[in-house]
């Protein structure tokens, strides 16, 4: 038997090994972790959060553009991305933030991107196995098979963790990423963030499919549904996941079972299509709320330790924000300047008729 045999998702069975409130319901599969990595899985949710909603107070205040809040999904991602190395590879999506934090990203990079300084994300640190965020839905997936299929064509044991939304999997670049991944039994990790909405199309209107994750089965590979609201099942998960694709096991979807906790995106009003009352039920179900819970009960985690990680989270939100703040505007001719060789016509019509309304 197998992780994902015992949960197989046909049978509509998640993976679960905390309750709502932090209470342990599947001993036998709750992971022995040190204090510092439990510790640690708690301070990159902290700051992922605070980072977030630093954004939220940029933007509102006409310091940043629009952008995609990730609260609410923390443990979908850090309890799996903390298992990389740094020879791995993470594609995400466009609501990744923690994941990014995680795989260690600078804040500010984030930032810068969203400001409108494409160096954000073209200047990802070298050592940094990252792709840049993907916002046209879906196609990163195949991104990722393909840098996946390149690893194993060079024969390395590196692993790829893609993410992307329930929304994503409606997409053809989905299906052709999941069936080529199945084939050619890539090194990937395909975790879906069920959030239960796609802007405002709930995941019902999505697919008639009972689970996101038993569409992995027609891809001939392992799919399973995790509460992704649980920082220990994910954890699992991952584990199952990564080793299983470093060992030449190929693929397995994921698929988070989550919530986002605010609107789409800063453009949105998520008031029109969900109901108070349900926002309510799923903020119980808050992962840093569940995470502290369980950390206390363990007696795990103090007051200072959490006092001391919300002033140093303080002071690396404030820190991304001046260096962000703080980097030189790109150039108009940067914008334009790398798709080329050689600049065609009417890209140098628009350069220039920029160039016209925004002087530098
Ligand atoms: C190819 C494409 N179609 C439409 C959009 C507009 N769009 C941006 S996000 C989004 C919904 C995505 O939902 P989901 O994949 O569930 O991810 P979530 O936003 O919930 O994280 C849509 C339709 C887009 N960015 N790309």
């Amino acid at each position: 038997m197998t992780l994902a045999t015992d949960f197989d998702p046909m049978k509509g069975k998640m993976l679960q090994i905390l309750d709502k409130t932090g209470k342990v319901i599947n001993k036998k599969l709750e992971p022995k972790l040190s204090k510092q990595d439990l510790l640690k899985i708690y301070k990159l949710m902290a700051l992922a959060r605070r980072a977030d909603d630093k954004r939220l107070k940029m933007q509102r205040t006409g310091r940043m553009g629009t952008f995609a809040e990730s609260k609410g999904q923390e443990a979908a991602q850090v309890p799996v991305v903390m298992q990389l190395t740094k020879k791995d590879w993470l594609v995400p999506s466009f609501r990744e933030l923690p994941a990014q934090i995680t795989f260690g990203l600078p804040i500010e990079n984030d930032y810068l991107y969203y400001m409108g300084n494409e160096k954000g994300m073209q200047q990802i640190p070298k050592d940094l196995n990252m792709a840049p965020i993907s916002v046209p839905v879906g196609t990163q997936t195949l991104h990722a098979v393909g840098i996946a299929w390149a690893e194993k064509l060079k024969k390395t044991k590196n692993v790829t963790v893609c993410y992307f939304g329930d929304g994503g999997t409606s997409e053809g670049d989905f299906h052709e990423a999941m069936n080529f991944a199945g084939v050619f039994k890539t090194p990937v990790v395909f975790i879906c963030q069920n959030n239960q909405y796609a802007i405002s199309v709930p995941r019902e209107k999505q697919t008639a499919s009972k689970t996101i994750a038993q569409k992995a089965i027609g891809y001939g590979m392992e799919g399973i549904q995790v509460d992704g609201n649980d920082p220990l099942a994910m954890y699992v998960a991952g584990k199952y996941a990564i080793e299983k694709a470093r060992k030449g096991g190929g693929s397995t979807l994921i698929e988070a079972y989550t919530y986002r906790l605010a609107n789409h995106t800063t453009a949105d009003d998520a008031t029109k299509y969900r109901t108070e009352k349900e926002v309510k039920e799923w903020e119980k179900k808050d992962p840093i709320l569940r995470w502290t819970t369980y950390l206390k009960a363990k007696k795990a985690i103090t007051d200072k330790f959490i006092k001391e990680t919300d002033e140093w989270v303080e002071q690396e939100v404030a820190r991304a924000t001046k260096a962000a703040e703080e980097t030189p505007k790109i150039s108009i001719d940067d914008i334009f300047d790398y798709t080329y060789e050689t600049t065609p016509q009417y890209l140098e019509e628009q350069k220039q008729e920029v160039k016209k309304y925004y002087p530098e």
